[in-house]
């Protein structure tokens, strides 16, 4: 790792509650998101997070990594389009939900959640930045997120068996973090911000030398493939039990561990995520990976399979919807691109 973008949180503000935000979200949070849409989160839990989001960044760039930050904006703002408008934005917390990076190509993401469809701004001074130092920096069509590109029959409570995803085919749309990478292969999964358009977009724009794989997901929320199927380093690939159906054939050969049940308690109020997130780990270099520093059976995995674990507390930062890889977008590793497969 040689150069990492680290979310900001302090100025993460309630996203409105629409369809596309009810078929992911925790349905216990519904009456928080209706009543408090558009205004800051509780400003206690704020702190607490950023007391933990700025300690990780001050680990980070410790170990030599360079470190930017997106900036601050006021996501209170509202705003609108000729065809819908939304009380404001979200945060600027989680870049691996926004950019996708593919060796020197940048892209912005089609976000499906309208709430998030300016937040490719709060990273906009380094996007410029990476452009003049030579990244092919592109956005992905500017989505429309018209009211037909949600499905209008969709219903959070059906079954996962019968269940269909909240958004339509009428255009591209993905989020970031629906995919990751191995070297050439590039893994996806279909979900409620990423549909197939999407993926077909990502395949077309990454060229010839990246290829993009659909894992057969059951997650019956599925948003971001980042706690569900996680390859670590070469040979070594983690992986929620619960969510993944067949593992793609090309990790026949890799050694595959099921990341165990998280251990948050109950009552820690996780406003946007399950607790899977405790996988959500990042990795410094192939050896080593941060963890959150109390999730020991995870911790006592990644020591009996060999790897160096970094112990970060993030519990507070996971109230928001993500963990380590959610709140980085990771640009400049070292190394050249391999065929793993
Ligand atoms: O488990 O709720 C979180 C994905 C993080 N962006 C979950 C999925």
């Amino acid at each position: 790792m040689e150069e990492v973008i680290i979310g900001v949180i302090d100025d993460a503000v309630v996203p409105a509650w629409n369809v596309e935000v009810e078929a992911t979200m925790p349905a216990k949070n519904r009456a928080f998101f209706v009543e408090q849409a558009g205004q800051y989160f509780p400003s206690d839990h704020v702190r607490a997070a950023r007391d933990e989001l700025e300690s990780f960044a001050e680990i980070i760039a410790s170990r030599g990594i360079k470190v930017r930050r997106p900036a601050l904006l006021d996501y209170r703002q509202p705003f609108s389009t000729p065809n819908w408008s939304s009380k404001g934005g979200l945060y600027g917390a989680m870049p691996r939900d926004v950019l996708l990076v593919v060796g020197d190509l940048i892209i912005e993401s089609p976000m499906a959640w309208r709430s998030r469809y300016f937040e490719a701004d709060a990273y906009r001074e380094h996007l410029v930045d990476y452009f003049k130092s030579g990244s092919r920096w592109i956005s992905a069509p500017k989505p429309q997120l018209k009211d037909d590109g949600y499905r209008a029959d969709y219903d959070p409570e059906t079954p996962w068996e019968t269940k269909r995803y909240v958004t339509a085919e009428a255009e591209p749309l993905f989020d970031a973090a629906d995919f990751i990478r191995c070297g050439r292969d590039i893994f996806a999964q279909r979900s409620h911000v990423t549909n197939e358009l999407g993926i077909d977009w990502v395949s077309r724009h990454v060229g010839n030398e990246h290829k993009v794989h659909v894992v057969d997901v059951t997650d019956s929320s599925p948003m971001h493939i980042d706690a569900t199927f996680m390859p670590l380093a070469p040979g070594k690939l983690l992986v929620n039990r619960k969510r993944v159906g067949t593992i793609p054939p090309q990790f026949s050969s890799w050694d595959i561990r099921f990341a165990p049940e998280p251990t948050i308690p109950d009552d820690h109020l996780l406003y946007m995520s399950s607790a899977w997130l405790t996988m959500n780990v990042f990795m410094l270099n192939p050896n080593t990976v941060v963890v959150e520093a109390e999730e020991w059976p995870l911790v006592r995995l990644f020591e009996e399979w060999g790897f160096d674990v970094v112990r970060v507390p993030f519990r507070n930062v996971m109230r928001f919807g993500g963990c380590f890889h959610c709140v980085t977008a990771d640009t400049r590793r070292e190394g050249s691109l391999q065929a793993y497969f």
